[in-house]
């Protein structure tokens, strides 16, 4: 039975799981002011009124969807008991290695495996406790390795299986653990199971898809890809059509065929075998799409990107799926995953790893990556005390209960400090009151490659400089509607590629990446490694003092955190457990500012600064032992 309705109240909405999410997600896409929850007529509002009353948009669609959303889950787990058990996975340092521009050893000028194999123990030294590299496997690498085209092979660009193995022996020697990238929600059109699907559409591989028919040009649904235009890709001159969310060479794979589940439990399997310690589950959230796939909403597609969404952010499957899957393989083998999941927030979360109900250990949500009521591709600078704003709710709703995954920077964004600071002025400061947060915060930390160094976004001067599908894809829809220019300038707002430039290890040509000729600009702005590892006050050296306090102290691993009543410029908190208690102070701002007058006094461990003065100045973090 259906619990909400258009006439419920928007109160009972906000106390069921979803309904928080998706009130949430309401405010933050259309940039409300939180301060809406407090107020009572708001809350007593109806659900209809509320949809009528966010821009008119409200037509059918937006009301269908919405209810589909708040009544797919009837299970109240908001009052499961916080997660208490150790895990190894808890207490580690992560770090993602993006192959293709990690270190080059063969001179082809692509990042490769005994490039990293090269780099252990850099990565150790560093305090990193396990890698995640994004995919290495067999592809045409239309998205860099983000289409498998044979989920057991290596790509000869990446180097071979006996690399993987001694990379993989290299990695456990040093007490570190390995997950590799799994990308299950498509496959490259080159895939095996895809061929087949095509040449032969009696083939059982045909259901591995979602094949549909539709004469001419019109694609069977509205839906639109994540990287521009339709979501589907016309097969030859027929009118089967099959659905590729993201690139034309990437195929969705039909999650609700059983045969193609265990199919795919077998290549995960196999994996494991090897000793792989777990995975990153690719877009893990998407596997599941609404039966017969209907049109999306405009509104929605608007607001959280691509139209269609709707039907698969959250599909009405996911949790069967994703319990199957890890009672079938994960379970068996202890192996730790972390979902991908854009659009789900806290609430949502917990019902997707919520250690009773056994479905994944931790996942990405991407809520920090804007601010409120801004896009990807939007040129503005970012405040960090939205951090502040963000944390508090994330801590609230799940940190302190739940495992977060804490990061910044990955390979699909540009780089957080030149989104706060596109200038530089604080590049040093920031990039240090970052880690200190990132380090001392309730959750799991996940370094990106160059993020240890200071890495800023990269200067590109034309399109022509730029690689990733997504840019490009973009620059050729927007220049038929801007000019060329313009189109430019958008898409490098948003842009991948900006932290897909090679990491910086010397001061030598092309920053020491390779002999041979980049894939892709290099950048050489003396942020480099081998100068940073011999200077104390370096970024490097901060984040190595960083990881150590964390390993050494079980307040900083497992203790609450608390949060602090004070300016809105100043985030303050604590951590604390059995005795050990921690204060970490800092201004998320480009302004001094006075000193909380009220703050515990205690031993200074680390500081962005080289003493503490009466006011706090320009993006200051203080982490004091209280004693
Ligand atoms: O990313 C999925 C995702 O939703 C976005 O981050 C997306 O890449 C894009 O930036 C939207 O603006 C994952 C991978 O991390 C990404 O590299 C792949 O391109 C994508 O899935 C498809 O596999």
């Amino acid at each position: 039975m259906n619990r909400f309705t258009l006439t419920s109240k928007i109160r009972d909405v906000y106390n069921s799981p979803v309904g928080r999410d998706v009130i949430d997600k309401l405010i933050l896409q259309l940039g409300l002011s939180e301060k809406l929850l407090k107020n009572p007529l708001a809350m007593n509002m109806k659900l209809g009124t509320l949809s009528a009353r966010v821009g008119g948009n409200a037509d059918e669609g937006f009301n269908d969807a919405i209810l589909g959303l708040l009544n797919s889950e009837q299970n109240d787990c908001l009052k499961e008991p916080p997660d208490t058990e150790r895990k190894w996975w808890k207490e580690s340092l992560f770090y993602q290695i993006y192959p293709r521009s990690f270190y080059d050893t063969d001179g082809d000028g692509i990042g490769d495996i005994p490039g990293i194999t090269a780099k252990l123990d850099y990565l150790k030294e560093l305090g990193v406790d396990a890698l995640w590299l994004s995919p290495i496997y067999d592809s045409p690498q239309d998205d860099n390795g983000y289409d498998i085209r044979d989920y057991r092979a290596i790509d000869p660009v990446f180097g071979t299986m006996e690399d993987f193995d001694n990379l993989l022996a290299g990695v456990h020697e040093r007490g570190m653990r390995l997950i590799m990238d799994l990308v299950i929600n498509h496959t490259s059109d080159e895939h095996e199971w895809f061929k087949q699907a095509v040449s032969d559409p009696e083939s059982k591989y045909r259901d591995y898809y979602h094949f549909r028919k539709s004469e001419g040009e019109e694609p069977p649904n509205n839906w639109k890809s994540f990287f521009s235009g339709q979501a589907w890709k016309k097969i030859g001159d027929s009118d089967d059509w099959a659905l590729c969310l993201f690139s034309k060479k990437q195929m969705d794979l039909n999650w609700d065929n059983p045969e193609m589940r265990r199919d795919v439990y077998e290549i995960i399997r196999w994996w494991l075998e090897k000793g792989v310690d777990g995975f990153r589950l690719d877009v893990i959230n998407l596997i599941s799409k609404t039966d017969g796939l209907p049109n999306g909403n405009d509104f929605i597609g608007k607001m959280m990107g691509p139209r269609g969404i709707e039907h698969y952010f959250y599909g009405p499957k996911l949790h069967d799926y994703l319990q199957e899957m890890r009672s079938e393989v994960f379970e068996p083998f202890d192996a730790f995953t972390v979902g991908e999941m854009p659009g789900i927030g806290p609430e949502t979360g917990k019902l997707l790893t919520s250690p009773t109900r056994r479905e994944l250990d931790m996942f990405f949500s991407f809520d920090h990556l804007e601010l409120p009521g801004k896009a990807k591709f939007e040129d503005y600078i970012y405040d960090a005390a939205f951090l502040k704003t963000y944390y508090t709710r994330w801590m609230r709703n799940y940190g302190n209960a739940y495992q977060s995954s804490l990061f910044y920077d990955n390979h699909d964004n540009p780089r957080m400090l030149s989104k706060i600071d596109p200038d530089g002025k604080y590049r040093d400061k920031l990039a240090m009151l970052l880690g200190a947060i990132q380090f001392t915060m309730r959750g799991t930390p996940f370094l990106y490659q160059g993020q240890e160094l200071g890495a800023v976004n990269t200067a590109f001067s034309n399109i022509d400089e730029m690689r990733d599908i997504e840019s490009l894809n973009l620059y050729n829809e927007l220049i038929e509607k801007m000019s060329e220019a313009e189109a430019f300038k958008i898409v490098l707002s948003g842009a991948r590629d900006h932290a897909r430039v090679p990491v910086q290890w010397d001061g030598s040509k092309h920053s020491g990446f390779t002999t041979g000729e980049p894939w892709i600009k290099t950048l050489s702005d003396g942020y480099d490694a081998e100068s940073q590892a011999v200077d104390e006050n370096s970024i490097l050296s901060f984040y190595k003092q960083l990881a150590q306090l964390r390993k050494n102290s079980e307040a900083l691993i497992y203790g609450e955190v608390e949060i602090l009543r004070t300016k809105e410029q100043i985030f303050a908190y604590t951590r604390k457990s059995k005795g050990e208690e921690y204060y970490i102070e800092c201004n998320l701002s480009p302004n001094a500012c006075s000193r909380p007058s009220k703050r515990p006094s205690g031993k200074l461990l680390l500081s962005n600064y080289p003493e503490q003065s009466k006011t706090m100045r320009e993006f200051e973090v203080c982490i004091i032992e209280i004693e």
